[in-house]
């Protein structure tokens, strides 16, 4: 029997989009329309955009920052080749440096409330429970959005340092 709306192996993902290189809000610009494109991704809710003080070492430009929120039926590996291609598409380039400068970071926070611990791959994205500008945009569009272990997104943001963050 043909199926009918079966959205039962549709995944909801938040995705974390960070650069300060090369036009910084240009390539989250770009980013968000290749996004939108794809034809296994749809963009349900983007945040606003934020300037960021670099985390990590202070000689590099400021951060722009935004979430969003997506619906696929691609696996979380899938997920991951597709936005490390369009990473490489907008010329970024994996540097040996921890913590530098780069052109698009694009990073699956959450994906369902499922946790995984692979080699390529960590979910919860690890930094997030600590970084402002992930859990401000991210409290902007889904402050009810639960982690796997039933902390709200909410009470991080609540909690969490607001200096040297600025909502564009
Ligand atoms: N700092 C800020 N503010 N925003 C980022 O997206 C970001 N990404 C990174 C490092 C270099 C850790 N610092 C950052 O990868």
């Amino acid at each position: 029997m043909k199926k009918q709306n079966d959205n039962s192996n549709i995944a909801t993902v938040y995705i974390g989009i960070g650069a300060n290189l090369q036009n910084p809000i240009k390539q989250l610009k770009q980013a968000l329309d290749t996004l939108n494109t794809h034809p296994e991704l749809k963009i349900i809710k983007t945040s606003s955009f934020y300037r960021s003080v670099p985390m990590g070492p202070q000689d590099q430009p400021d951060f722009i920052n935004a979430v969003c929120q997506l619906e696929t039926q691609l696996s979380p590996l899938a997920l991951l080749d597709c936005l490390q291609t369009i990473e490489k598409q907008q010329g970024r380039v994996r540097k040996a440096e921890r913590w530098g400068p780069r052109v698009l970071d694009l990073d699956i926070l959450m994906y369902n409330q499922e946790e995984i611990h692979q080699e390529r791959l960590i979910i919860p994205h690890y930094g997030l429970r600590e970084r402002n500008f992930v859990i401000l945009p991210l409290d902007e569009i889904a402050p009810n959005l639960q982690l796997p272990d039933g902390t709200l997104i909410t009470s991080l943001a609540e909690n969490i340092e607001k200096q040297g963050i600025e909502r564009l």
